[in-house]
């Protein structure tokens, strides 16, 4: 991972630019100082023009089916949890499937994008963190923080994206290797939506549910009433006392 890293000062998104040189070796990883059309998933936007987020995105070629392809969403939230942890000291959860949050609040989003060309696989794995932002625009300035304003440590943005790198290698390497299962309980120790009562929101409906376990898939068991759901992360948002997120 990271073998060759390109950065760039501006980019619409890191994840466009990597979609367009798919062809790039495994672990190329792009990098924008700040960029003009950061997306989340869906029609939803990164916002990332602060030059005091790392925004990047990762070339990926698993050998691995479709349907495991979120697979690597968790995996990437696990190690940017890690890499936090490493370099600032202070602890990072994850809303399962992909949000990271400190003290309740957003520092890191994750879009995981795949492009078939050729009969292969390419996943785009795409991450913003903030990093040394210290405002926010109004719309998420209730829900999103950086690292430095909760650890009050001064932290590079190459420290966060080494030890990230570090990190996803290993547990990249576990998973082709060995499946999701090899690092479910490295996840589930991070997951903070675990054992907490959380509001599902499908397409059709809302409801209810006691948030009780992962799947070796990596899906989200709920329980509700006396039934046990499984719920795939494309299909469903998950909230819980983080309400507003
Ligand atoms: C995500 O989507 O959280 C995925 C974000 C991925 C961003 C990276 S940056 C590098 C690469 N290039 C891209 O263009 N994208 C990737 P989602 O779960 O849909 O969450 C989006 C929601 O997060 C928004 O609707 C806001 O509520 C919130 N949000 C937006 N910008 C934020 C920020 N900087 N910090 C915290 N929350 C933010």
């Amino acid at each position: 991972m990271g073998k060759n890293i390109l950065v760039f000062d501006v980019l619409d998104s890191t994840n466009k630019t990597a979609k367009e040189n798919y062809n790039m070796p495994e672990g190329t990883v792009i990098v924008a100082k700040k960029q003009l059309k950061g997306r989340g998933r869906g029609d939803r936007k990164w916002h990332s023009e602060n030059s005091g987020g790392l925004y990047f995105s990762v070339i990926l070629k698993p050998e691995i089916s479709a349907d495991n392809l979120s697979q690597i969403t968790l995996l990437a939230g696990l190690s940017v949890s890690n890499a936090i942890e490493k370099v600032s000291g202070i602890c990072a959860g994850i809303k399962w499937p992909n949000d990271v949050l400190i003290n309740s609040k957003k520092v890191s989003g994750i879009l995981t994008e795949l492009v078939v060309k050729d009969e292969k696989n390419h996943v785009i794995l795409g991450i913003g963190i903030n990093v040394k932002n210290d405002r926010f625009p109004d719309e998420i300035s209730a829900i999103a923080t950086s690292i430095e304003a909760e650890s009050g440590v001064k932290i590079k943005k190459e420290d966060i994206l080494k030890s990230f790198l570090e990190d996803f290698e290993k547990v990249y390497e576990t998973f082709l290797k060995s499946g999701f299962l090899a690092v479910k309980s490295d996840y589930e120790k991070r997951c903070i939506t675990l054992n907490q009562e959380v509001r599902v929101i499908t397409p059709t409906e809302e409801y209810l549910a006691y948030a009780c376990g992962i799947t070796d898939s990596g899906e989200l068991n709920v329980r509700r009433e006396e039934e046990i759901i499984s719920l795939s992360s494309g299909e469903v948002s998950i909230r819980g006392f983080f309400d507003n997120l």
